[in-house]
């Protein structure tokens, strides 16, 4: 009998185990399926990018002499289902064995759990789950990193990884420059220059997967770009990204990792988020590629430490988030919000500068960097009071690194604490003044953002003051928020009055701003 092996969208990891010999009994199964497609509404070039980097993979599989049978789309004997095609792969190849890696969504996890108990029980057959060998900390690792700790802190988390890996320390152990954090060094505003790098990737013309794509009635948004898309679609591309990346981008990633500009797009972050999630790219590697630009002096410390920080500390730490608290995370909603989400997110089309910019790119690019996906849009949706779940799967559908795992903490979490703050102490919010101060986006915007409450004072502003006001219950007795209220107890009670009147003007007419 032979053995169906699957490989999901985002486990495109040409270095797994799985493949270190071909085997003539192994059947390796990758499968375009609506059910993929359409658990949220995606962003055009995310389907894209994932159906051309799976075909390639199949590909390359194929010339490495494995077994693959990959269920496209529009193949009539697709079931449009992971697991009804596996019921039907199984028995064609009269399969005694089916295995698959660990997936990154709970959704899939369970589907498939459940699927295999019940296909091995009625068919005395054998299923096994094999690590994807991808991560640098096992699923359920967190709550024991943090034993006996009241709050989860991600720095924490970060020295143990860093001292884990024997990454930026010095000869005694300690870490490189004498300190674990460099964040004070980078958040300067971009003043033009550096000029931000030219987009040197390769376009890749995927018109017909588009027409495909839009034959099956596949919905989404966004601009596919379908004839230059230009994400990495295999590890070799992948690695040329990594090469570019480190050369010519990391010595600036540091400086300008929060700046925001209305004549840029991605700065100096790497985008390399994609080939990471989809598994391209091992986190090691990348890393370990950083800290020899440093090493070599072709980086300074403060950019190469920022840098490794992401990717060893935050995205190794919300997936650790993640699975400590589902099922049920993105039922969380601790400051119940619920206003929907305003037309503009879908369009772009709003008079507010920041927001216009980076919805815009988001529609137009698939992706965002992280100040603009924190400060601005979700700054915004928490001070409008915008329904978190909601907002979740906007950001899940949106952006080319959208996979539940890391979307889902950093969004419903760090973004709109609706998880009651476990992996934010305070909520993430600021006024006009953060934005002016890290961009240029309010010059040249419609709204004033010296203004608070006169119709074309920058919305930030009033909504800012009256979420501590709406919020004091929760946040009043927040040592870290303590400035917020002490500027609130020495306003006038009709300056206050006055904030809250504008502030519930917006929030009533939010699709018109
Ligand atoms: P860089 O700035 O170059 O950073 C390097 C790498 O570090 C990234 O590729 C990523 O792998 C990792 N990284 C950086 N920040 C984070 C973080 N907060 N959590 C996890 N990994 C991080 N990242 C995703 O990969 N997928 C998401 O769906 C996602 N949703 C987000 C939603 C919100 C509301 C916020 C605030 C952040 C989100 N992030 C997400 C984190 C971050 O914004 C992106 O990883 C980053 O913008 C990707 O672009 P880049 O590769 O150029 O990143
Ligand atoms: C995001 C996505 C999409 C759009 N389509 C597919 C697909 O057709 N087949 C597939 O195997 N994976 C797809 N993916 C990625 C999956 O959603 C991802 O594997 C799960 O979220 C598990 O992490
Ligand atoms: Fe954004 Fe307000 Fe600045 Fe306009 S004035 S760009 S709305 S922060």
């Amino acid at each position: 009998a032979s053995t169906l092996r699957l490989i999901l969208g985002d486990q495109l990891n040409a270095q797994h185990s799985w493949f270190d010999q071909p085997d003539p009994e192994v059947v390796y199964v990758l499968m375009e399926v609506r059910s993929e497609t359409d658990y949220v509404l995606h962003h055009a070039q995310k389907i894209l990018a994932i159906f051309a980097a799976m075909r390639a993979f199949g590909e390359h599989l194929r010339e490495s002499g494995h077994r693959v049978r990959y269920i496209r789309l529009d193949d009539p004997s697709n079931r449009q289902s992971l697991v009804d095609n596996l019921d039907a792969l199984a028995a064609h190849y009269q399969a005694g064995c089916i295995q698959w890696q660990s997936p990154d969504e709970w959704r899939v996890d369970q589907a498939l759990r459940q699927w295999g108990e019940a296909w091995a029980h009625a068919h005395q057959g054998a299923t096994a789950v094999v690590d994807s060998e991808h991560f640098l900390t096992a699923r359920n690792e967190l709550p024991r990193l943090f034993e006996g700790r009241k709050q989860w802190l991600m720095e924490h988390f970060y020295r143990q990884m860093r001292r884990r890996f024997e990454l930026l320390l010095d000869a005694d152990g300690k870490p490189e420059g004498g300190q674990w954090n460099f964040d004070h060094d980078n958040r300067k505003r971009w003043p033009g220059n550096p000029p931000e790098p030219r987009d040197w990737r390769q376009p890749h013309d995927h018109g017909a997967l588009w027409e495909m794509l839009q034959a099956q009635g596949v919905r989404s948004f966004g601009d596919p770009q379908a004839t230059q898309l230009r994400w990495p679609l295999d590890r070799s591309e992948a690695l040329q990204h990594l090469d570019h990346f480190i050369t010519t981008v990391l010595p600036h990633f540091g400086d300008y990792e929060d700046a925001m500009s209305s004549k840029a797009q991605r700065l100096f972050h790497s985008l390399l988020s994609f080939a990471l999630n989809v598994k391209m790219l091992h986190p090691l590697e990348v890393v370990r590629r950083a800290e020899e630009a440093y090493r070599e002096g072709r980086a300074p410390l403060a950019a190469v430490e920022g840098f490794i920080r992401q990717i060893i500390g935050w995205r190794e730490y919300v997936r650790g988030i993640y699975w400590s608290q589902m099922p049920g995370y993105e039922e969380r909603n601790a400051l119940a919000h619920r206003l929907p989400l305003p037309a503009w997110f879908w369009t772009g089309q709003t008079r507010m500068n920041c927001l216009r910019h980076a919805i815009g790119q988001s529609l137009e690019t698939a992706h965002a960097h992280h100040i603009q996906r924190l400060m601005v849009i979700g700054n915004f949706a928490l001070l409008a009071g915008l329904d978190p779940k909601e907002l979740h799967h906007w950001y899940l559908g949106i952006y080319i690194d959208a996979f539940e795992w890391v979307e889902l903490p950093n969004t419903l979490g760090m973004s709109q604490w609706a998880d009651g703050g476990i992996i934010a102490t305070k909520p993430y919010v600021s006024s006009a003044a953060y934005i002016g101060r890290m961009s240029d986006y309010c010059q040249g915007c419609a709204y004033d953002p010296k203004q608070k409450t006169s119709s074309d004072a920058c919305p930030f502003n009033a909504l800012y003051w009256d979420f501590f006001l709406r919020h004091q219950s929760t946040f009043g007795n927040n040592p870290r928020m303590g400035m917020a209220y002490q500027q609130i107890r020495k306003m006038q009670a009709e300056d206050v009055q006055a904030l809250q009147q504008r502030a519930a003007d917006l929030r009533s007419q939010l699709d018109t701003l």
